[in-house]
């Protein structure tokens, strides 16, 4: 079987530029009534029944028929075990990419994850004070989408941000395991891993059974399920994003091997018939060059099937008038990964705004920073990187404000806050606060 895929070719000089651009992109992660229903039942049985519901819909829905909970939790031992049976370059691989995401991580701590306080003028001290939560779960999907690399890129800034504990989540269907899975847990430095998964996993994460710790945040990717109990718990617990189909942007100068870029928006396209990719151009015929790329290697894919549903599907080839105005359309597609592939990336990075991530320059394939540059892969897809950032240590750490008025400031501050609470009629605060006066 041979696939062939033609990505939507559009031009912003065309007439109904607007209207096809908008059915493009168009996406929606509308909940489905049926699987909000199921999962609200998962949910509400297994806070009432704890381990004995968990054991159950793992059994119905993993295949997994086990006698107690004990069975569904892999030791730390069996974790190294797994880590240890890999072949040297695996485990040098993972333990390369752990340590730049670890130094990114720390870097990014440093950064914007301090505490920090001051005086004011009357003596009064302010400050913030981060803490990182006490206990998180890792959700890990099994299955085709079960990435090692994602086992890193969640538990590494949790362990950075000073996390605990962190447990993971990962179901085995048939009670198969995913020895990279197991080895990443091992190299993040997870603390304990069950193997469950689905709504029924989200679910003793957020409320806790017997066996499995109640955490006070839920992250990670998962399926539709996943993502609806994730909702669901969200309050309970916090929760990261709802991520939906990975994405990826190039945006093209012509600098750049057509061949590189056709693969780029392959890397993207393999994940999923619903990812999205996009080539912003402003050269007709590189455009072309990079079809022609596209034709050429899409049938040397394994992944070919998948790629070619993708790019027909979702992908889009656009010419621009230049690159001010690709910049411009990227800001407004807000995508999930960005490339910019240009000779002279530093001259178009200023006008980007809105990007889950920025990659500079004809050397920097979207694929590195899945795995090893150093910067997280959990990014905003779907637009919401217009308003939300990607997975980091502030994700573990929460802050507190810090406040400690001096008997000076207790005049200053006493007098407004009389004032302002006697307008809002709360006698027992303009109280409190005159009581200080002297
Ligand atoms: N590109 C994905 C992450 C990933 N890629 C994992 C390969 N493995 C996030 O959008
Ligand atoms: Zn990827």
């Amino acid at each position: 079987m041979t696939f062939s895929a033609a990505p939507l070719r559009l031009s912003t000089a065309a007439a109904d530029f607007e209207t096809a651009f908008k059915a493009r992109l168009h996406w929606s992660a509308d909940a489905d009534a049926a699987i909000e229903q199921r999962v609200a039942e998962i949910l509400a049985d297994v806070q009432k029944r704890g381990d004995a519901a968990v054991i159950e819909y793992t059994k119905r829905f993993d295949r997994l028929d086990v006698a107690d909970m004990t069975a569904l939790e892999l030791t730390v031992e069996e974790l190294r075990a797994a880590f240890e049976s890999l072949p040297a370059v695996q485990r040098e691989a993972l333990e390369a990419a752990a340590r730049r995401v670890r130094s990114y991580h720390e870097a990014q701590k440093k950064a914007s994850g301090e505490s920090w306080q001051y005086r004011d003028e009357d003596g009064t001290l302010l400050g913030q004070k981060v803490t990182p939560l006490d206990r998180v779960g890792i959700y890990v999907p099994g299955g085709k989408a079960a990435y090692p690399s994602s086992v890193l890129m969640n538990a590494i800034p949790a362990h950075v941000a000073g996390v605990g504990e962190i447990i993971m989540v990962v179901p085995t269907p048939g009670g198969e395991k995913n020895p990279l899975v197991l080895a990443a847990a091992h190299v993040a430095g997870v603390s304990r891993a069950f193997t469950i998964g689905g709504a029924q996993a989200v679910a003793a994460l957020a409320y806790g059974t017997a066996t499995v710790p109640a955490v006070d945040k839920v992250t990670g990717p998962g399926n539709a399920y996943v993502a609806a109990a994730k909702r669901r718990v969200f309050g309970t617990v916090g929760i990261d994003m709802i991520a939906g189909p990975s994405e990826i942007l190039v945006l093209a100068d012509g600098s750049t091997p057509p061949d590189w870029v056709a693969m780029d928006l392959f890397s993207q396209a393999e994940h999923d018939e619903l990812a999205q990719s996009i080539l912003l151009c402003p050269d007709a015929a590189y455009i072309d060059r990079v079809q022609q790329e596209i034709d050429r290697l899409l049938p040397t894919m394994p992944r070919a099937e998948i790629i070619a549903a993708s790019l027909n599907g979702r992908g889009a080839l656009i010419h621009t008038r230049d690159m001010e105005e690709a910049c411009a359309i990227s800001n407004r597609i807000a995508p999930e990964h960005l490339e910019v592939s240009s000779a002279d990336p530093h001259r178009w990075e200023p006008l980007l705004k809105h990007a889950g991530a920025i990659f500079l320059g004809a050397y920097t394939s979207e694929s590195l920073g899945d795995y090893c540059a150093g910067p997280n892969h959990v990014l905003p897809t779907s637009g919401t990187a217009r308003f939300s950032s990607p997975l980091g240590v502030y994700d573990f750490q929460k802050r507190s404000s810090l406040i400690e008025v001096s008997e000076q400031g207790a005049q200053t501050l006493g007098r407004i806050a009389v004032t302002l609470a006697e307008g809002e009629g709360l006698p027992a605060h303009a109280e409190a606060a005159r009581m200080r006066l002297k």
